[in-house]
C-alpha cells in the first residue's frame, strides 16, 4: 500500500472541512425554514465518510446513506447540488422533486442514498456480482449504521457476498446510536466487527475519528476486494454529535458521553496532527477554510436564488418512457 503524500493529506483536510461547512450552511438554513423535510447531520463522523471513499479509484461504484455527505462530495457531487437539492429548488438534480441526498449520479458511480436500511448490501454486492460477470474491474462500497446491522437485508446482502467472494467493502459506522436506541440495546454482539467472523470475512475495528487510520484500513480492504480476496466489514467506531435529524433534540444522549466524544472530533485533531507533524501551518489550514467558507458562501446565494419548480414539471422525469437506448451488458452477452 502506498502512503498518502502530502497534497492528498491535505486533500482529506479539505473534504472534512467541505463537509462540516456544507451541513453548517444547511442548519442556518433549516432554521430558517428554507430546507424542505429532515436534516441529517454527520457532525463527529466526517473522518469516517471521508476516509473510507478517498480510498476508491475511478469506476468504483459507492451505495452511501443520508448521513455519507463526505462520502458523495469525495466521489464529486458539488456543494451546491447538495444546497439545491436540500431546499428543493429548480435548478437540482431532482429538479425539486426529492430532497436532501437522495441522488445518483451514475456517472460518478453513486447509487441514489436511500432510507430502507440494511437494502444496500444487496445492492451492492449485486452490482459487483454483476461487475464480476462482465469482466470489469471493480470495488463496490456501501456503508451502514448499527441500527441497520440489525435488519435481515443486512445478513442476506453479507453472507451472499461472502459465498460469491464479491468484491465488496461495508463499512459499518458504529456512531452508538440509532435514533434513541443505544449500542447495548441493539446487538448482544461485543463488536459489529465480530459479526464478520459469521460469515466467515475479516473484520476490522478502526477509530473512526482518525481520518488516516480509517484511510488506511479502508484502503487495505478495497485492495482485498480488487484482488479477489471478498469483502471486509470495517466497523468504524465514532459518534453521532447531534440528534437522528435536526429536529431531534437528543435529550435521551448522556450530557458527559457527549461531552467525551466532543474532545475526540475528528476535524480538529487532524487539523492539530497536520500542524504538529509539520505538513501545514496553521495559516496555511485557515486559508483553506477561509476558501471553502467563501465558495459554499455564493452556492448558498445561487441556492436561495433559485426558483421552485414550476407546477407543469411536476410530471416530467418521474417514469420511464420508452425503451432505453442501450441494453443491459448481460442481454447483450447473450444474443
Ligand atoms: C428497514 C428500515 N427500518 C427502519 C427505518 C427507520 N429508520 C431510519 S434511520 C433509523 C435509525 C438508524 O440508525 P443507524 O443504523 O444506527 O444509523 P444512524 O442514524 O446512526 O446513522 C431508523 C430506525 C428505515 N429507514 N428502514
Ligand atoms: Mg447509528
Amino acid at each position: 500500500m502506498t502512503e498518502l503524500n502530502r497534497d492528498q493529506k491535505l486533500e482529506l483536510y479539505r473534504f472534512m472541512r467541505l463537509n462540516r461547512v456544507v451541513e453548517e450552511k444547511l442548519v442556518n438554513l433549516y432554521r430558517q425554514g428554507k430546507v424542505v423535510g429532515g436534516l441529517y447531520r454527520s457532525l463527529g463522523q466526517e473522518a469516517t465518510s471521508v476516509g473510507t471513499a478517498y480510498a476508491l479509484r475511478q469506476g468504483d461504484i459507492v451505495g452511501p446513506l443520508i448521513r455519507n455527505l463526505g462520502v458523495v462530495l469525495v466521489m464529486g457531487y458539488s456543494p451546491r447540488d447538495v444546497l439545491t437539492q436540500y431546499m428543493a429548488r429548480a435548478t437540482s438534480p431532482s429538479g425539486g422533486k426529492d430532497c436532501n441526498l437522495h441522488f445518483g449520479r451514475p456517472d460518478r458511480g453513486v447509487i441514489s442514498p436511500i432510507s430502507m436500511l440494511g437494502a444496500l448490501i444487496p445492492v451492492m454486492a449485486g452490482i459487483a456480482l454483476a461487475a464480476r460477470m462482465q469482466k470489469k474491474d471493480l470495488v463496490t462500497m456501501t456503508w451502514i449504521g448499527d441500527g441497520g446491522t440489525s435488519t435481515g437485508a443486512f445478513h442476506e446482502g453479507l453472507n451472499f457476498a461472502a459465498v460469491q467472494k464479491l468484491p465488496l467493502v461495508v463499512v459499518a459506522e458504529n456512531n452508538g446510536w440509532a435514533y434513541s436506541t443505544p449500542f447495548q440495546k441493539q446487538t448482544a454482539a461485543r463488536s459489529l466487527a465480530d459479526k464478520a467472523a459469521a460469515y466467515g470475512i475479516p473484520g476490522e475495528q478502526v477509530d473512526g475519528n482518525d481520518v488516516l487510520a480509517v484511510h488506511a484500513t479502508a484502503r487495505r480492504a478495497v485492495d482485498r476486494a480488487r484482488n479477489g480476496g471478498g469483502p471486509t466489514l470495517i466497523e468504524s467506531l465514532t459518534y453521532r454529535m447531534k440528534g437522528h435529524a435536526e429536529h431531534d433534540g437528543q435529550a435521551y444522549v448522556p450530557k458527559e458521553e457527549l461531552e467525551a466524544w466532543r474532545h475526540r472530533d475528528p476535524l480538529e485533531r487532524y487539523g492539530r496532527l497536520l500542524i504538529e507533524s509539520g505538513l501545514a501551518a496553521a495559516d496555511e489550514l485557515a486559508a483553506i477554510d477561509r476558501a471553502i467558507g467563501e465558495d459554499v458562501d455564493k452556492d448558498v446565494e445561487f441556492a436561495e436564488k433559485s426558483p421552485f419548480p414550476s407546477a407543469d414539471e411536476a410530471l416530467k422525469n418521474v417514469y420511464a418512457t420508452g425503451i432505453p437506448e442501450t441494453e443491459p451488458a448481460i442481454v447483450r452477452r447473450r444474443s
